[in-house]
């Protein structure tokens, strides 16, 4: 942290010329690792066995612990999040359309055209970030066949509704619950809600196995039908009954998930520490919302989010965001532009905005910021202190943003996105 500069005044901005806040890049999502030498000796213990994948005793053992945990019948772990969602759509026979959220990380959607079922996005509602279950009734179709609901940040989808209405219509109802190990829904752990939930166990999630994902289920036939498909279809050495394909959680990975999970505790307080310092510091700021979780139901923090209104801010969410990637703060705009302005569904549904307001509103609006391990108490005081001179002096840090738009795009830590061409304004919009 640079302590030389003060990032209380314009001038003392990295976009005026000043140094950076932070002279390493602070992350979104920085893995949780939990006890390194716990993590070796399992994954020396692996290698001692020599049994590194194909239901080794780690994956098995942390299935086990998983289902403890959730207090679910089955757990199926799998390489990654997304297989684990494409193995439960075709365990479930899904066909036709699906209704989804467009506001979802893409995997949501792809794990469905990927096996040529298609998307049908509907509209978020603005207060939950998650599907608006009164809008769901209106996108079905003869062709409906089932509802994938997202646990948006871990906030739990209007779980009662959806089971409502996918029991009225006779629908599947499957939910992406890639954001919510840990939490709850109605003072019941999410894990055995609709008909399976699947998680994701990517390096940046709560629980992290490096990659890998789970199906989640209190159906024992649909559990052992997703068990098959993630090892090929091989129901013994050389007898496949079903199409398959390799879903298969290495042992290493599942030795990560198991140290993680001892130390789970542990890091659930991290967050909730970064989460409350971060409302207590930008709660007030005009136009600026924390996202909030409901105190009576378990959350795991992982995600630090805020919206930013552009009218009652005075400065837009991109505009905020430059100022910070210019300090090496590389906060996320999940999930912009929204899956229905992605590739192929861009092209498919060339009108599905039209249907989608408050998704198009919202992807405008929401900034996730660097929170747990991956940041310091002081490093979140000065993160907000930027925040607030954006809000505190919108016109000067705008008029900045113009006029030193060229050496901005050098400053921005943001490294995975090719610099747009020279000539547009700023390098967000
Ligand atoms: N459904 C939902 C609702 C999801 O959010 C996701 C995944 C899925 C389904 C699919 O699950 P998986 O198949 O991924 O298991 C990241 C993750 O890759 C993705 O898992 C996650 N959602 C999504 C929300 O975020 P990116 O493209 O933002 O990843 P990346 O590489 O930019 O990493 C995010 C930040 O974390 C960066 O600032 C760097 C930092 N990082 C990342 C890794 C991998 C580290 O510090 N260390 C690391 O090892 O998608």
């Amino acid at each position: 942290m640079n302590s030389q500069v003060d990032k209380t005044t314009l001038s003392g901005l990295a976009i005026a010329g000043a140094p950076k806040a932070f002279d390493h890049i602070l992350h979104v999502g920085r893995p949780n690792i939990g006890n390194r030498q716990r993590f070796l000796d399992r994954v020396n213990e692996a290698l001692d066995r020599r049994w590194l994948s194909n239901a080794g005793r780690f994956v098995t053992e942390f299935e086990r612990a998983v289902e403890q945990k959730l207090g679910v019948r089955h757990c199926v772990a799998m390489c990654n999040g997304t297989v684990a969602l494409e193995i439960a759509i075709r365990a479930l026979g899904l066909h036709g359309e699906v209704i989804v959220p467009s506001f979802t990380f893409i995997a949501t959607a792809h794990a469905l055209q990927w096996q040529e079922i298609t998307p049908v996005f509907c509209d978020i509602d603005p207060r939950t970030h998650n599907m608006a279950a009164e809008l769901v009734e209106r996108m079905i179709t003869p062709r409906t066949t089932g509802i994938i609901g997202v646990h948006l940040w871990g906030r739990p989808c209007d779980v009662g509704e959806l089971e409502t209405i996918a029991q009225r219509r006779g629908l599947a109802l499957l939910f992406d619950a890639s954001h919510a190990f840990g939490c709850s829904c109605q003072h019941r752990m999410i894990g055995s809600f609709g008909r399976a939930e699947v998680f994701s166990f990517h390096a940046t999630k709560c629980l992290n196995t490096c990659e890998g994902g789970a199906v989640v289920t209190n159906d024992s036939d649909l559990a052992g039908r997703c068990r098959l498909m993630k090892n090929f279809g091989f129901e013994g050495y050389d007898r496949v009954t079903h199409i398959g394909t390799n879903g298969k959680m290495d042992e290493l990975s599942a030795a990560m998930g198991l140290t993680v999970l001892e130390d789970f505790e542990a890091i659930v307080e991290r967050n909730r520490r970064s989460y409350d310092h971060y409302s207590a510091l930008l709660v007030g700021l005009p136009g600026v919302s924390p996202v909030r979780y409901d105190p009576a139901q378990v959350q795991n923090f992982q995600y630090v989010v805020a919206e930013i209104d552009e009218a009652a801010a005075g400065i837009s969410r991109n505009d905020v965001l430059t100022v910070l990637l210019c300090e090496n703060v590389l906060g996320r705009r999940y999930f912009y532009p929204g899956c229905h302005r992605m590739e192929p569904y861009k092209s498919l549904f060339p009108h599905a905005g039209l249907l989608l307001p408050e998704t198009e509103r919202l992807v405008e609006r929401v900034l996730v910021l660097p929170a747990g391990d991956a940041v310091t108490q002081d490093e979140i005081a000065l993160i907000c202190r930027m925040i607030r001179t954006c809000i505190e002096q919108p016109r000067e840090v705008r008029a900045l943003l113009e006029r030193n738009s060229a050496a901005i795009r050098e400053l921005r830590c943001d490294m995975r996105v090719p610099p747009p061409p020279s000539g547009e304004q700023h390098a967000d919009r």
